[in-house]
């Protein structure tokens, strides 16, 4: 990994830069990060598509935030093993950097840059079934999706009052939630330790210190404004201030994706009653990593496959053709030592939230199909 690069000031919090020329010192910055970018052999999307003449073209742009390419890209300079290297360090930078973002989320979603996202269209959840019913590969499901609240900006640009306004409006519209959705909100601000590290083992909680959100500036005031609501059952959660303001998800034991699919469709009706999200045109729902654009959904499972896994490579090419993703249990960047893995559908752009599942739930009824069948 490369040594971290000295960090830049805040401009949004320290200083009121606005529009204007990228300071000389983010300019120093940014060649002498490029530069071993270059040098590297890092696999991120990044290095491949930060060619030269865009680099040179993008590096004195400033969006009316005060964002400039080294807030996008500051990410996967420091971490050089990313696999994409970008955030928008605010909605503008998808446009004010769009030969940098714009070939990644074609390459990332398989959409062109002149696509439209489709209009939201859950469809109906009862299609779906059960994976696994006699239990035998899959371990729990979830189905989750980030949203941004209209009125503020990416965590990059985001002031300690922000986030303090965040978590205090979305503990009032989680109030009083009917049915099986009620529940209670948990601060990170005052949880122990214990607390939060059980919630993390658990699968629930979002880990600390992801050293990919730090390096993009998302960390700032941690953990002010930070926490999670879930109900009795823990089937349905809420992150606040994580890596979007929102990430509403549904989770259960086993494999039944009808079920799960259809807590998160009533549970996001529900949100959206209290809180207005920002979306586009192009981009449905906005958020900070331009691989969650669109319908943001990443429905997935925790699932044994030991037979398929010891052939990492093929089981990775097989993945592919079903267009799925391959985490580790504790998350992406995290290891599977036991064959089990972490499935789920990597395209959310350029298709519905109902697609997005279609192709989750056929891509891994195959993987199943693949792993009986499997020496
Ligand atoms: P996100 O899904 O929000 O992009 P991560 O990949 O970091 O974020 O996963 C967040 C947490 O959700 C991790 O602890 C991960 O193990 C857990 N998780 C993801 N999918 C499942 C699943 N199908 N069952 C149980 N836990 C899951
Ligand atoms: C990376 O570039 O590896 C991190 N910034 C995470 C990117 C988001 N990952 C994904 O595939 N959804």
């Amino acid at each position: 990994m490369a040594k971290a690069l000295p960090k830049p000031k805040c401009k949004k919090c320290e200083e009121k830069c606005g529009k204007g020329k990228t300071s000389p010192e983010v300019l120093a910055q940014l060649e002498a990060g490029y530069e071993k970018l270059v040098d590297s052999d890092s696999p991120s999307m990044l290095k491949r598509f930060l060619t030269k003449e865009i680099f040179d073209k993008l590096k004195y742009k400033k969006t009316s935030f005060g964002s400039t390419l080294l807030d996008c890209i500051q990410s996967g300079l420091e971490n050089l093993d990313s696999g994409i290297g970008v955030y928008a360090a605010d909605p503008e930078c998808y446009q004010v950097f769009s030969p940098l973002f714009d070939p990644i989320i074609e390459e990332y979603h398989h959409v062109k840059a002149t696509d439209k996202q489709p209009a939201s269209d859950w469809g109906n959840a009862a299609t779906f079934g059960n994976l696994d019913p006699k239990g035998e590969f899959v371990i729990s499901t979830r189905v989750r999706c980030c949203r941004t609240i209209k009125g503020y900006p990416f965590n990059p640009c985001m002031t300690e009052e922000n986030y303090k306004d965040i978590e205090s409006q979305m503990q009032a519209a989680l109030k009083d939630l009917p049915g099986d959705l009620a529940g209670t909100y948990n601060p990170l601000t005052g949880m122990s330790k214990e607390v939060q590290q059980k919630l993390i083992d658990d699968h629930y909680l979002f880990k600390e210190g992801d050293r990919f959100l730090q390096s993009a500036n998302a960390c700032r005031f941690w953990p002010t404004g930070r926490g999670i609501f879930f109900n009795q059952a823990k089937t349905f959660l809420m992150w606040i201030c994580e890596e979007d303001h929102l990430r509403i998800m549904c989770m259960q034991p086993g494999g039944n994706v009808g079920e799960t699919f259809k807590r998160l469709i009533a549970a996001v009706a529900e949100v959206q009653k209290k809180v207005t999200f920002v979306t586009s045109e192009r981009f449905g729902f906005l958020t900070f990593c331009p691989t969650n654009l669109g319908t943001t959904i990443r429905a997935s499972v925790h699932i044994k496959v030991p037979k398929l896994s010891r052939d990492m490579d093929k089981f990775k090419e097989l993945a592919g053709k079903f267009n799925l993703q391959i985490r580790g249990t504790g998350g992406e960047h995290s290891d599977s030592p036991d064959g089990v893995y972490d499935l789920s559908n990597k395209r959310r752009l350029g298709l519905t939230e109902y697609q997005c599942l279609k192709e989750m739930y056929e891509g891994i009824t195959e993987i199943i199909k693949a792993e009986k069948g499997a020496k």
